[in-house]
């Protein structure tokens, strides 16, 4: 098995709307892409993830990608990959790849940041900051009744840890994604689900990236993986973690 190059430059060349993008996201801690999956990507989704939950009944599957080969391609999908690379720099590794199916009746999330790591906005002397962002493609319309994602905008670099529990912050934003956007957002931005008060499930896809010297969730051994790491791209080899150790 072959390690990739390591690319030639970390930072990309960026075109005006994805500066913009970026400069968003460093702002906020967000950012809400459209277009990111097609109408014929979101129907395969639904029903990869369909026979996926029918096959293992959980809330949460993951190593999504080596559940079914419909779900490959958002291993690298072009708009969000760009603005993680845009954000991230070029050595980009996935962190991990979930689906989580919220029932009827689930109640709300807490509050929680996905990175466990302190945050000082500040990062250290040296610039580093957990570089992990997470990417929620949402495969049913967010509502009121079946549950937001909520969010509070800027606390990504927050020095405190978010409250127990899910009082309401002033500042925070129910941000109701439709199929086909792409809901990406900071590791240390402080989020949850609503709960699902409707009756039907709320299925959302979770592709997690970041910087590939930090540790990865996915053990990348099952065979998506090993393919991969064997026959692609330089770029899907790293995603893939296939720089193991330096
Ligand atoms: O269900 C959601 O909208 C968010 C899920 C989430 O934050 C998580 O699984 O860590
Ligand atoms: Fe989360």
């Amino acid at each position: 098995m072959e390690k990739p190059p390591y690319p030639q430059h970390l930072n990309p060349e960026l075109t005006p709307e994805i500066a913009r993008d970026v400069a968003f996201f460093k702002k906020w801690g967000y950012l809400v892409v459209d277009n990111a999956i097609s109408q014929a990507q979101i129907k395969s989704l639904r029903s990869a993830l369909n026979a996926t939950f029918k096959r293992n009944d959980k809330q949460f599957t993951d190593q999504l990608l080596e559940e079914d080969k419909r779900f490959a391609f958002l291993l690298d999908n072009p708009p969000v990959l760009q603005r993680m690379q845009a954000i991230l720099g070029t050595c980009v590794q996935l962190h991990s790849a979930t689906s989580r199916v919220t029932e009827p009746g689930q109640e709300d999330q807490n509050w929680h940041r996905d990175v466990p790591w302190p945050v000082d906005p500040d990062g250290t002397p040296y610039g580093a900051l957990p570089g992990q962002i997470n990417c929620g493609y949402y495969l049913d319309e967010l509502t009121t009744e079946n549950g937001a994602v909520v969010i509070v905008p800027g606390s990504h670099r927050a020095l405190f840890r978010p409250p127990e529990g899910h009082p309401r912050f002033p500042e925070e934003k129910r941000v109701l994604a439709k199929p086909g956007q792409a809901v990406i957002f900071d590791g240390c931005l402080y989020h949850r689900g609503a709960a699902n008060q409707s009756k039907k499930r709320r299925r959302v896809c979770l592709m997690c990236y970041q910087t590939a010297w930090m540790k990865s969730r996915e053990p990348f051994d099952g065979p998506f993986a090993q393919k991969m790491r064997e026959q692609g791209t330089d770029e899907q080899k790293m995603l893939m973690g296939a720089i193991e150790k330096w």
